[in-house]
């Protein structure tokens, strides 16, 4: 891969092989007690001082010149500072930053910004020391600055680079999912729809979007179902038990979360309200509320279809049980998801992420093997050199019965 950081050149090639080379990191909180995700109650008592919204200093930190910076990822933060600085006191806080996020003026360039400094604001404002007690108020300049100098592989840097380029790559996708109006482009019949416009972004929604794909896969029509446009600008979107109002995604939203087509992030953006809304400490960003992961393997089901699932311990259940009931799901389009929750975080076996909620696409009785989607859309079974086995990296793989009792922990099946 070449890509000129320098001079801030990519192709378009170079960003899609970025794309697969840097998934965002999507294993999830282990503990069914961390309901908060991994920092949430420290991160909740840090918003409380951060939406205060002063700087304990009363006035912006003092900064130096940005003759200093390289042309790059950085410098475009730099230089987008005072525009992102809606109240002008030197930081760039979290709340500011998520109400870029929902702005659908805010566009390409300025989007990859905005979601880069989101994914890595904690660690970026940590890097200077602007404030009397803990940096709490946000993103400072003197923090880019510092961001800058650091080089190095495997840096924050780095990382920061590689953020940029994926949320740029994904929201420069999405322009296609809007018309020359900038109204969102939806399905208008269920062959319109395919599991393969899932993949998986930022938010720790694996066990929705893996029963969503596979709801793509079975009854295409109950997604076209769950959409109603309210031709003014918002979208009502239609779970089982509740029905959210949400606006079309914005670009900075589809470059941090899902993408691969309107209909999907429009969805999984509904979702995260839906999840946020009855969450017990509500976030600015309703996207940070969908984690859960594998220990939550049928609720993307349930809240799909209103119907219940059952799961099985596949250590405690034979072999033949599952061939029969695999079979009987896919007979009946019954939504099917297998999770992999051994060693949580590191990887299972053949590669495959852990603390990870899979699509189960179908078993074949004839081949004995059981064929999974990962919702990433991407990152599947490999072979010793660490390639697809199936030689195509798009999520979709094959492995065979006793493969599957090997790699994977758990099967969740609707009921009906
Ligand atoms: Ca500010
Ligand atoms: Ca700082
Ligand atoms: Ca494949």
């Amino acid at each position: 891969m070449n890509i000129d950081l320098v001079n801030n050149k990519a192709s378009i090639n170079d960003l899609v092989s970025l794309k697969k080379e840097t998934p965002v990191t999507n294993l999830q909180p282990s503990s069914p007690n961390n309901t908060f995700g991994d920092d949430g109650v420290l991160a909740a008592n840090l918003k409380k001082i951060n939406n205060s919204g002063s700087n304990p200093f009363g006035s912006p930190p003092n900064t130096s010149s940005d003759k200093s910076l390289k042309e790059g990822v950085v410098k475009k933060a730099y230089q987008s500072f005072a525009e992102l600085d809606s109240n002008r006191n030197g930081f760039l806080s979290n709340k500011e930053l998520i109400n870029k996020m929902h702005d659908p003026n805010v566009k390409s360039e300025k989007a990859a910004v905005v979601a880069t400094l989101l994914t890595n604001e904690t660690k970026i404002r940590n890097l200077s020391n602007d404030e009397k007690t803990i940096e709490s108020s946000g993103i400072s300049k003197n923090d880019l600055i510092a961001l800058d100098k650091i080089e190095g592989q495997g840096s924050l840097k780095e990382k920061v680079e590689s953020n940029y380029y994926n949320a740029l790559y994904k929201a420069s996708s999405a322009k296609s999912y809007f018309d020359s109006d900038g109204k969102l482009i939806l399905p208008k019949k269920a062959s319109e729809i395919s599991f393969s416009h899932i993949n998986q972004g930022g938010a720790g929604d694996c066990y929705f979007l893996a029963a969503l794909a596979s709801q793509a896969q079975r009854n295409p029509q109950k997604i076209l179902d769950m959409i109603k446009d309210n031709k003014d600008g918002t979208y009502d979107i239609k779970f089982s038990d509740k029905t959210v109002k949400v606006k079309a995604p914005t670009e900075t939203e589809i470059g941090l979360y899902g993408d691969g087509a309107g209909w999907m992030s429009l969805i999984e953006k509904a979702y995260a309200v839906y999840r946020n809304d009855g969450a017990l400490l509500k976030k600015d960003n309703p996207y940070d509320k969908s984690g859960g992961g594998s220990v939550v393997i049928g609720r993307g089901i349930k809240e799909l279809t209103g119907n219940s699932f059952e799961t099985n311990l596949l250590k405690a259940t034979n072999k033949n049980s599952t061939r029969s009931k695999l079979i009987d799901a896919e007979k009946n389009n019954k939504l099917m998801t297998a999770s992999i929750s051994k060693h949580i975080v590191s990887k299972s076996e053949f590669n495959l992420p852990d603390g990870h909620v899979y699509t189960i696409m179908g078993y074949d009785s004839q081949t004995d093997k059981v064929k999974i989607r990962n919702p990433w859309g991407h990152t599947e079974a490999e072979n010793d050199l660490g390639i697809a086995r199936d030689g195509s990296d798009d999520g979709v793989f094959e492995v065979s019965i006793d493969e599957f009792y090997k790699a994977f922990s758990m099967v969740a099946y609707e009921k009906k």
